[in-house]
């Protein structure tokens, strides 16, 4: 299928009801959106929530368009981490989004990339999604309400009823299934999608947290440490669409060891960072990350 005959099929629906007035009195967004795999969704975040949106991008000046028209109504900020890009993905995020941030990514990755991106952030609610319109911004409000109803982390699985994805090789379903399956197994988790860069948590979940991990061995990294850190989770189904423009950074066998290298490493180390400064460093089983919280250059346009 072409590039532009996905943009197509997406759509960028809005609007589909008119403003309907609120129980107290104001005027509450009732609007839906379409999601990609066809459901109707909020077209806001829950009211009263600051939530902060993190997108790793490197060279993705033609997706972000697409990106952009499907964010919800009432974010509070938006974090652009651009890796070096070679093209005009700044301008272009600019340009949709005039008080978008801009972190410049120090570092190399896009594990990297989100512990930077985390940084800077300064919402109450943290939510990831990917930059090259794979991930639906439109169901942003479904992972904002899992946290709003107690979960402390709200992990996208594209595996549960109304989730799916047209993204997935059959070797990328294969190494994710064999790598969820030995993560549930060794941790006890209830998992059913691991490697999938969909998720939202609470800021404070940073306090115990630490991101010290370069690749796309990120999320696992996050899901595992949120395990062991008793973190309330919950999984929200999630549609992934393939890819709009360009290609995927992704190699799934050198990606697919640097994942299994940290499934084992995660289970048989036996201390687990903790970030300076939470004045935790000396509890049993948790040594201090070195370094620091990650050094993020943030340019407010
Ligand atoms: N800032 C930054 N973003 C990255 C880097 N590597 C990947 N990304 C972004 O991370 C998201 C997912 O990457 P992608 O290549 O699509 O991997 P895939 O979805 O697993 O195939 C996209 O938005 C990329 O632009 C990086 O080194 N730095
Ligand atoms: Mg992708």
């Amino acid at each position: 299928m072409s590039s532009e005959s996905r943009a197509g099929r997406l759509g960028t629906e809005r609007a589909l009801r008119p403003l309907e007035e609120g129980a107290s009195g104001e005027t509450r967004p009732f609007v839906l959106m379409h999601g990609a795999g066809g459901r109707e969704l909020p077209a806001a975040v829950p009211a009263g929530v600051r939530v902060s949106v993190v997108i790793p991008a490197r060279n993705e000046a033609a997706n972000l368009p697409h990106v952009f028209a499907r964010l919800p109504e009432g974010l509070y900020e938006i974090i652009v981490v651009d890796g070096r890009s070679t093209d005009d993905t700044v301008e272009v995020a600019r340009r949709l989004y005039p008080s978008v941030r801009i972190v410049h990514q120090q570092g190399k990755g896009k594990g990297n990339a989100l512990a930077e991106g985390f940084a800077a952030c300064t919402g109450d609610v943290i939510v990831m999604i990917d930059a090259d319109r794979s991930t639906d911004p439109a169901e942003i409000p479904l992972f904002v309400q899992q946290i709003v109803d107690g979960a402390d982390f709200a992990k996208g699985s594209r595996f549960l009823p109304d989730g799916g994805s047209s993204d997935l090789t059959p070797v990328r379903r294969l190494g994710n299934a064999f790598l969820n399956g030995i993560v549930n197994v060794l941790y006890g988790t209830k998992y059913t999608d691991l490697c999938y860069g969909y998720n939202a948590f609470r800021r404070s979940v940073l306090d115990s947290l630490v991101i010290d991990c370069d690749g796309f061995e990120v999320e696992t990294l996050m899901n595992i440490r949120v395990a062991k850190l008793g973190m309330k989770i919950a999984e929200v189904p999630s549609f992934e669409s393939a890819r709009l423009y360009g290609e995927s950074n992704l190699r799934p066998v050198r990606d697919g060891l640097r994942v299994l290298r940290v499934v084992l490493q995660e289970r048989f180390r036996k201390t687990m960072p903790v970030p300076a400064g939470t004045g935790r460093g000396d509890e049993d089983g948790f040594v201090l990350a070195e370094g620091g919280p990650c050094e993020a250059r943030v340019e407010v346009v």
